[in-house]
């Protein structure tokens, strides 16, 4: 069988610049993200606008790679099925996310907008129901509006719901 594992290739001693890294960008079409580089494995992150706004997650597991001192790259496959992959160069504050949504997600994106660490049974069926095809791809560059470096591990960082959650999706706060 084929695991993940076969293929790592996390070099957590390369990443000690980046970790505890939080920052937040808006993409080019408006979507403004927030991300928590938690530890070599492990990101939080919260979504304040776009098509998914209101969504917020801890401890996605991710891959995170060093191309450079300033530029480093995060991916992961989220409980929806959505995938994601994003490179960040902190020296230029400039970002460039692909994000690969499922159809059922294209379709109906306020299914995912929740706390999704309380609804990840939940999440996994809506993914295996589909339907997964076709992807919608969206390429976006992003600018880094801010930028700071905290412990890792910290739980404090991302602890909320974002600020902006869009008109009727207040009760989803909790
Ligand atoms: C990002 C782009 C997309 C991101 C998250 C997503 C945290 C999407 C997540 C989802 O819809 O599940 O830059 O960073």
């Amino acid at each position: 069988m084929i695991t993940e594992e076969s293929f790592e290739s996390t070099h957590a001693d390369e990443l000690a610049g980046f970790l505890g890294r939080h920052f937040i960008y808006t993409y080019d079409n408006g979507w403004q993200y927030e991300m928590y580089l938690k530890n070599a494995r492990t990101i939080d992150y919260r979504i304040h606008s776009g098509m998914v706004g209101g969504r917020w997650v801890r401890d996605q597991a991710a891959h995170i790679a060093r191309l450079s001192d300033d530029i480093c790259k995060v991916s992961w496959d989220e409980p929806t099925g959505t995938a994601v992959s994003v490179t960040a160069n902190f020296a230029e504050r400039r970002l460039h996310g692909v994000i690969f949504f499922p159809r059922w997600v294209a379709d109906a994106p306020h299914k995912t907008v929740c706390y999704q660490n309380d609804h990840l049974d939940r999440m996994r069926a809506l993914r295996d129901a589909g339907p997964t095809y076709p992807k919608l791809v969206i390429d976006e560059f992003a600018r880094l509006t801010f930028i700071e470096t905290r412990a890792v591990d910290d739980e404090s960082v991302i602890a909320e719901a974002p600020d902006q959650l869009p008109a009727g999706y207040a009760d989803r706060r909790n």
